[in-house]
């Protein structure tokens, strides 16, 4: 006999894809947006193959905490073929093992959007999705901050610009765009950019400076600020910005050093995420930021010593 699968009732229209600390600000930040729908459309996708219902914490940038209760689909949920929109925020070096899983369980018209530290991973994204050109993809980044207090505890610490852009398949419909545009609240930027790579790019360049300088001298981002760095920053920024060149993106290292010193400075007090994976011996992104820039370099057969030593170093600190 026919083993048929019913597809519950309540099914999610956006699922986010990583519960980590910006999973869980996405979910919040759909969720209580002028955009929202009445009853909840978006859900988090778990780990487990079951699905369960988890209380949430949030405490906002005012300090007041919120509570919800949200979905938490498990892969095996047969809801998971009703999602439109399917929000990627695990970290670059989990998209794969994540995401690839899950594409034939996703509907064949669902729109994917990435959205983590470093490029790379949407090279493997766009190749596993080239057979579906029905479903499409999007590249994003955040320059908002969250900590996890607890599992399903975070607290919004760093108001930032959030950029998106279409990268490639089945563009992303006016109706889900409208609900990303929820994004954009408390006085928070969500820009659309077309094309995606240059933007990314150019956060790549803050990534590459800021996130391995503070893991490997131990310091808050705002110590970069200081002279004895200024030759360094200067020489990571001419070999990136060479590297993108030849890969078909014009970047103007005068402004890509502003901007990095302007994040420098916006972000002074923060510890980056690399840091803070490395004080807590997790895997770091250096792959996909560093790495990214020497794997693009070795392609087109340029020399990019500050950043090959860069990825060296930190991966003598902590393996990834
Ligand atoms: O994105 C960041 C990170 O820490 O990963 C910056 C912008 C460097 C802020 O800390």
């Amino acid at each position: 006999m026919a083993n048929t699968l019913t597809i519950p009732s309540n099914s999610p229209n956006i699922a986010i894809l990583g519960a980590g600390a910006i999973g869980q600000l996405m979910y919040h930040q759909l969720c209580h947006s002028d955009s929202a729908l009445p009853g909840n459309d978006t859900a988090l996708i778990g780990r487990q193959p079951h699905t369960q219902q988890q209380q949430l914490q949030f405490t906002d940038h005012s300090g007041l905490t919120h509570s919800s209760d949200a979905l938490i689909l498990g892969t095996n949920d047969p809801r998971l073929a009703e999602v439109s929109l399917l929000l990627v925020c695990v970290k670059a070096y989990q998209v794969a093992t994540a995401l690839l899983p899950l594409l034939n369980k996703l509907s064949p018209l669902c729109h994917i959007v990435l959205l983590h530290n470093g490029l790379g991973p949407h090279l493997v994204v766009a190749e596993a999705l080239a057979p579906h050109p029905s479903q499409g993809l999007t590249l994003g980044t955040t320059s908002q901050a969250a900590l996890k207090i607890s599992q399903w505890h975070i607290k919004h610490t760093g108001f930032g610009v959030t950029q998106l852009g279409y990268y490639c398949g089945s563009e992303l419909s006016a109706g889900l765009k409208a609900r990303m545009d929820g994004l954009h609240r408390d006085n928070q930027a969500l820009e659309w950019h077309q094309p995606v790579l240059a933007v990314l790019w150019q956060k790549l360049a803050i990534n590459a400076v800021i996130n391995p300088l503070t893991a490997l001298h131990h310091c808050a981002n705002g110590q970069l600020a200081n002279d004895e760095y200024w030759l360094q920053i200067a020489a990571i920024i001419e070999e990136l910005v060479h590297v993108a060149k030849c890969d078909g993106i014009e970047l103007d290292p005068v402004l890509i050093s502003a901007r990095v010193y302007q994040v420098i400075k916006l972000t002074a007090a923060n510890y980056s995420s690399m840091y803070q994976d490395v004080a807590h011996h997790r895997a770091t992104e250096i792959n996909y930021i560093n790495g990214y820039i020497c794997q693009q370099a070795q392609l087109h057969r340029l020399a990019v010593p500050h950043n090959q030593q860069l990825l060296e170093q930190v991966l003598q600190l902590n393996p990834s």
